[in-house]
């Protein structure tokens, strides 16, 4: 099989300016143009957009508006050579999704999250892609008693639906997160993403989007999710990071948190050909609260480096000599060559 040439991406709001909730930004707010400058000066391929992004504002404009404004930012990113690569609908921000977007209890505000998405569909078209990401923020409770799940999974697919009917060329990855900012969410994970689609009118338009630290939090080995994603045919995005066990998402550089357990994402991705069918690698990562200005490039930088660097790793492995160890039942020795082999020899 020959070599897969990654394509990389991130989004704007990776170059985040440092603030947690116990504290304000640390470092001064850049301009979306300063973004996209750093994007192309670094030779990344496309950037990821939630609707706002592209659009600011997008609940206080007009149609024509957004048209316009989706159309002039398609063409500065055409003579970039820069293209977009998903555009996902910030449905977390708003008054209207306080409790909740697609599974308010209230029906208007279930209305206006899929109103919105809709309007994300406008900004995906004009911005050349078909891919619409659905991270479910706040698709969940905080107590369990405040809603009712079954009623929550006909309101998913009702919303998911609407959005297929919509456009009939769009492609829809759910990116599953268990929690944060909800308690529990309703789709934690890759298998709920999969078989929430099966209910969906057009089961095959839907698919997932898998991040590192949202399938750790889940407790479960994201390279496990990428093969369970990979034998439906259903992984069209990926958000490599890293995350240090249960805590809040942490979005660490690629493989700062677990060097084996990145490796083992790598060999995932290669064994199962990703990127041949125009997916990218994009890395959701934020720089740490303590990084500089002039280093604010570098969780980007380094999280692209430690993935290429892993991807030889994955080429090189024994793979002969691995599959005699197994064959023997030798797990102990298997153990070790992978460790001499991460460590360079
Ligand atoms: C949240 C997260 C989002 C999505 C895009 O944890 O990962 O940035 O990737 O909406
Ligand atoms: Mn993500």
């Amino acid at each position: 099989m020959s070599k897969t040439n990654y394509k990389f991406c991130f989004g704007p709001w990776n170059l985040s300016e440092g603030q947690d909730p116990y504290g304000p930004p640390t470092r001064k707010a850049q301009t979306f143009d300063w973004k996209l400058e750093q994007l192309k000066k670094h030779g990344f391929d496309a950037m990821m957009f939630h609707d706002d992004d592209a659009v600011p504002d997008i609940d206080h404009k007009s149609a024509a508006q957004i048209r316009d404004e989706a159309k002039a930012l398609r063409r500065r990113l055409d003579d970039l050579g820069i293209a977009a690569e998903i555009v996902a609908p910030r449905l977390w921000f708003s008054p209207m999704t306080i409790d909740g977007a697609y599974t308010s209890n209230d029906p208007k505000c279930r209305q206006y999250a899929i109103e919105r998405s809709k309007r994300c569909i406008d900004v995906a078209r004009y911005l050349g892609t078909d891919l619409i990401v659905l991270w479910l923020a706040r698709e969940g409770s905080y107590l369990r008693e405040a809603k009712n799940a079954r009623k929550c999974v006909d309101y998913l697919v009702e919303a998911i639906d609407a959005q297929l009917q919509y456009d009939k060329k769009i492609r829809i990855a759910i990116e599953p997160k268990p929690n944060e900012p909800m308690d529990l969410a309703y789709i934690p994970t890759i298998g709920h993403a999969l078989a929430l689609a099966q209910l969906t009118c057009d089961p095959k338009r839907v698919g997932c989007l898998i991040e590192t630290a949202h399938a750790i939090l889940a407790g479960l080995d994201p390279a496990d999710e990428i093969d369970f994603a990979m034998s439906f045919g259903k992984l069209w995005s990926i958000h490599l990071n890293d995350q240090n066990g249960l805590k809040f998402d942490q979005d660490k550089p690629f493989g700062s948190a677990n060097l084996r357990v990145a490796f083992n994402q790598v060999r995932a991705l290669e064994r199962n050909g990703y990127g041949r069918r125009g997916e990218y690698v994009a890395f959701d990562v934020h720089p740490f609260r303590t990084t500089k200005e002039e280093h604010w490039m570098a969780h980007l930088l380094n999280s692209r480096a430690t993935f290429l660097r892993l991807v030889e790793k994955a080429r090189t492995f024994d793979e002969k000599t691995a599959q005699k160890l197994i064959a023997n039942r030798d797990y102990q020795a298997l153990d070790q060559m992978v460790l001499e082999h991460l460590m360079g020899r």
